[in-house]
């Protein structure tokens, strides 16, 4: 499938998704968000896709939004279509697992999409951030719910008050990404981090996502039960019996994603 603003590479399991509008910054549009939505739950269909990849370029990952495109805009206009709802809704829903690889900037919309995804991994050289603030408007798509979870609520407030960058280093530190490795190294350990995913049974894989998706929704007595119905429910799975058994024979798993 051919995409005007993204490039999507499908290889060993693993979609890398790329998101391609270099002269914007990769600055977030309809048409982007539209279209990594759609490559996304092509993903999630293809059984040959055991894990996702997002990344931009070393420059930046996106720089947010796309102010030309929403400058002109009123209330009413946003308000009325939803501005990138859809797209994003759908991005939250994908069940399969999600690396965003960052390098240089991540701001505001940005930093919001690389947030969606279920972990982060930075360049040394990536910029996050929630500048918004200087635009006259505030975070829109997760800037002030998923980073005060991420990060807690001074260093949230923190950025969405004064827009200041976030190094990779202060970033991993406060627990916004899981790792940070030389930028140069990005894409290795990123497809690394990916083919490890890739290795396990599909079926634990989108448990567990779910499973820690649910910790930010919910209470943890709630998420505690949720998660021990979860580890119950996998009891019922041939791969259970494949991962145990393999253990004990001291052999690797031949997972079936059954
Ligand atoms: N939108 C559109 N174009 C952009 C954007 C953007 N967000 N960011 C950069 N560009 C463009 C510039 O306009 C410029 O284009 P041109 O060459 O045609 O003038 C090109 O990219 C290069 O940018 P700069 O010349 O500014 O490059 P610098 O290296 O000097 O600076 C920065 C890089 C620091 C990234 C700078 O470009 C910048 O500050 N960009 C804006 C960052 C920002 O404010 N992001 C937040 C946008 S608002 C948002 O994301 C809201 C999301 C919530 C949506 C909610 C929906 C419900």
């Amino acid at each position: 499938m051919a995409y005007e603003t993204i490039i999507v590479e499908i290889e060993d399991h693993i979609a890398l998704v790329k998101l391609n509008r270099p002269d914007a910054m990769n600055a977030l549009n309809d048409v982007l968000l539209s279209e990594l939505a759609q490559a996304l739950k092509a993903a999630q269909k293809d059984p040959k896709v055991r894990c996702i990849v997002v990344t931009g370029t070393e420059k930046f990952f996106a720089a947010g939004a796309d102010i030309k495109m929403m400058a002109e805009k009123g209330f009413v206009d946003v308000y009325s279509e939803d501005l990138f709802s859809d797209a994003t809704g759908t991005i939250a829903r994908i069940r399969k697992p999600i690396i965003a690889a960052v390098s240089g900037y991540a701001l505001g919309g940005g930093c919001e999409l690389a947030m969606m995804c279920d972990f982060i991994i930075a360049g040394d050289n990536a910029k996050f951030g929630q500048p918004e603030i200087n635009l006259g408007v505030m975070a829109g798509m997760g800037g002030s719910q998923r980073l005060t979870r991420a990060i807690g609520k001074a260093k949230a407030m923190d950025m969405n008050l004064t827009g200041r960058f976030m190094d990779a280093e202060e970033a991993e530190r406060a627990g916004l990404v899981s790792r940070v490795v030389p930028c140069k190294k990005l894409m290795e350990n990123a497809m690394q981090a990916a083919a490890k995913i890739a290795e396990k049974s599909m079926i634990s894989v989108m448990a567990v996502k779910e499973a820690v998706n649910r910790a930010e929704e919910t209470t943890l007595t709630e998420g505690l039960l949720y998660e021990k119905r979860l580890f119950f429910s996998l009891f019922a799975t041939e791969d259970q019996k494949e991962g145990m058994t393999a253990f004990l024979e001291k052999r690797e798993p031949q997972f079936r994603d059954r």
